[in-house]
């Protein structure tokens, strides 16, 4: 037979592979090596590892989870010996970080970087994935794991006239590496998510002009970042178990735990009283204030308000003003950015602010942008779009699972699985952070690490048991789509249907909320517990 895969001599085979080398696909490597034993191979379309931290180099870019909680924390020694220097650690160092990662796990050797996955195809018969690369090599495995990052697949909107464009353009999620120098240029930035936020003030320093171009009004708060005291660092050497044990029992995996009170048990004064506090104290944490604020559409008001009225104090002019805190929808819904001089960059005279609701772009033209009521002329375009979140790097491989069942069939509606972990008729490949699952709504490396060491402890058990395959049931995986859905009705994230939360930044994506917003500890709960009854739902063979 012409394509009988078994006399092909090209083909790599190992006991699991694994694609993407951010923090997922690296601690995969080294649980699956280092601790199973395996012959592992881990595929990365990047020249390096870092995952989120190789490609997202645009000025600004930084953590919004605290330094100390945004780390691995599987290795005490590890935490002892790296040492981060700021509150919010900046790109350089947090991919400093996970490239040390990399060095002191001996990790590269097992890595092919500049390898983009293509196609993955289960072939029953062998148990065994079958995985091509765009440069047409091939690789098997009875396991494969996809980690390819939720935020991995940029998303550059389809604006008519872009290629006429005369000037440069460029997306924050691939930055070239050797930076922009905007020095003397206009520029246009379109997108005021947590991206564009950060950077719009670094942008505004070195370019002539900066025009932002804003869909849709934003909340941001103060990131108040700062350099670690010697006292903190000590902290966070000496209060290792501590802090993870906070992270693990906190509902989003950060290092600090919601107030227990009700912001509608607060009388108006004290309210403002503890918003001001947690506006001083700045980042994440002001989500917290109040116990409910993600919960109750009330309690979520009085933090709105607070945060519009904010805006309106630090932005001179009044029309500018009005229309960064013209928001739309609750605080929280869509994913709440932090910010370094944000609204104040407003304030300076060679920035403006370009409303799509009322001007919607037409196009681009050679020489810039052309809404409904002019011609912006620019030099350089800046995308801070976002990304095809969470489904977009699994349906940009054509993954097909039994008989050749695509995934992008099974997820046409939306997606459809098990646990974020894994989609029936999809044996043993697994998603880290897949849809389903908290990912995105935490302090990632704690959902990371959490699903890394679930399918390590699964795959240990099928090879004890002598079991090849394992797959979700249809039933565990309909009921848990359900249960989704139901923890996301019970707090204010719905009330933000155009977020990328439910796909709706993609032209064309179905329409369903992604992650699992029944919170990190509740989460951890339900998969330990369902693998302690020997994988229930799930068919092992
Ligand atoms: P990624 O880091 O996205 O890595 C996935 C890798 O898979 C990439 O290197 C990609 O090249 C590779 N890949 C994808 N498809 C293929 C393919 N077909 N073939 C080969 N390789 C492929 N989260 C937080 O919790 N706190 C933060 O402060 C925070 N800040 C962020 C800032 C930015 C600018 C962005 C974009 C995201 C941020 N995140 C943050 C989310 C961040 O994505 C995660 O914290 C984390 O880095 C994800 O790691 P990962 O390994 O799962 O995915
Ligand atoms: O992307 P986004 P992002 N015409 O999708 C606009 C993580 N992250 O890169 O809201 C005009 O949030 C879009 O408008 P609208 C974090 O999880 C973390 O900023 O769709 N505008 C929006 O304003 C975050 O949530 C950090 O109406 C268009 C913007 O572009 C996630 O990554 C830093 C448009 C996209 O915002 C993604 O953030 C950065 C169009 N055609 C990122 N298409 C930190 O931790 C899109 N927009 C600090």
């Amino acid at each position: 037979m012409a394509n009988d895969v078994t006399t092909d001599i090209s083909v790599q085979t190992f006991d699991a592979l694994v694609v993407g080398a951010g923090f997922s696909g690296l601690y995969q490597l080294h649980r699956l090596r280092d601790d199973l034993g395996l012959r592992v191979k881990v595929l990365e379309r990047a020249g390096d590892v870092g995952g989120t931290w190789y490609w997202n180099r645009y000025p600004g870019a930084r953590c919004d989870s605290e330094s100390h909680s945004y780390c691995y924390m599987f290795s005490k020694e590890l935490v002892e010996e790296w040492e981060w220097s700021e509150r919010y650690p900046g790109q350089p160092e947090v991919l400093g970080y996970l490239n040390h990662v990399a060095d002191r796990f001996d990790l590269r050797r097992d890595i092919q970087f500049e390898t983009s996955v293509s196609s993955a195809r289960f072939d029953a018969e062998r148990t065994l994935w079958r995985v091509e690369t765009a440069g047409g090599e091939v690789f098997e495995a009875p396991f494969l794991i996809m980690a390819v990052g939720c935020l991995s697949a940029a998303n550059v909107p389809d604006i008519p006239g872009l290629g006429d464009f005369r000037g440069r353009w460029y997306h924050t999620g691939q930055w070239p590496h050797e930076g922009v120098d905007f020095t003397g240029l206009r520029v246009g930035q379109i997108g005021t998510g947590s991206t564009g936020i950060q950077t719009a003030p670094l942008i505004a320093e070195q370019a002539a002009r900066l025009t932002v171009f804003q869909r849709t009004a934003n909340y941001s708060i103060p990131a108040r970042n700062h350099p670690l005291s010697e006292g903190f660092k000590r902290y966070v050497k000496e209060n290792h178990d501590e802090i993870r044990r906070m992270m693990h029992f906190s509902p989003n995996g950060h290092s600090f735990l919601p107030s227990d009170r009700s912001a509608l048990d607060s009388t108006p004064e004290e309210r403002e009283r503890v918003y001001e506090a947690a506006w001083e104290i700045g980042g994440l944490r002001f989500r917290t204030a109040y116990r409910d604020i993600i919960a109750s559409e009330a309690a979520n008001k009085t933090a709105a308000d607070f945060i519009k009225k904010k805006i309106r104090e630090i932005v001179k002019d009044p029309a500018t003003a009005e229309v960064l805190a013209d928001i739309d929808h609750p605080y929280g819904s869509k994913r709440p950015p932090i910010d370094t001089g944000y609204f104040e960059t407003f304030n300076r005279e060679n920035v403006s602010l370009v409303d799509l609701r009322a001007t919607p772009i037409e196009r681009v033209t050679e020489t810039g942008i052309r809404t409904t009521d002019r011609d912006y002329p620019l030099d350089a375009i800046v995308f801070a779009t976002g990304f095809d979140a969470m489904t977009g790097p699994l349906l940009r491989i054509d993954i097909q699972g039994r008989d050749g069942l695509p995934l992008r069939e099974v997820w046409k509606a939306g997606p459809h699985g098990y646990l974020g972990l894994q989609v029936p008729g999809f044996p043993n490949l697994f998603t880290v952070t897949g849809p389903g699952s908290p990912s995105v709504l935490c302090n990632m490396p704690v959902p990371i690490e959490q699903h890394v060491d679930w399918i390590t402890d699964c795959i240990r058990h099928l090879r004890g048991k002598g079991l090849a395959t394992i797959e979700a049931t249809e039933a565990a995986a309909r009921d848990w789509d359900r249960h989704v859905n139901d923890v996301a009705n019970q707090t204010v994230m719905p009330k933000a249907p155009h977020s990328w939360y439910f796909g709706a930044n993609i032209p064309g994506k179905p329409r369903q909320f992604m992650p699992y917003a029944g919170g990190m500890r509740r989460y951890r709960e339900i998969c330990a517990d369902i693998a302690a009854k020997g994988y229930a739902g799930f068919k092992l063979a």
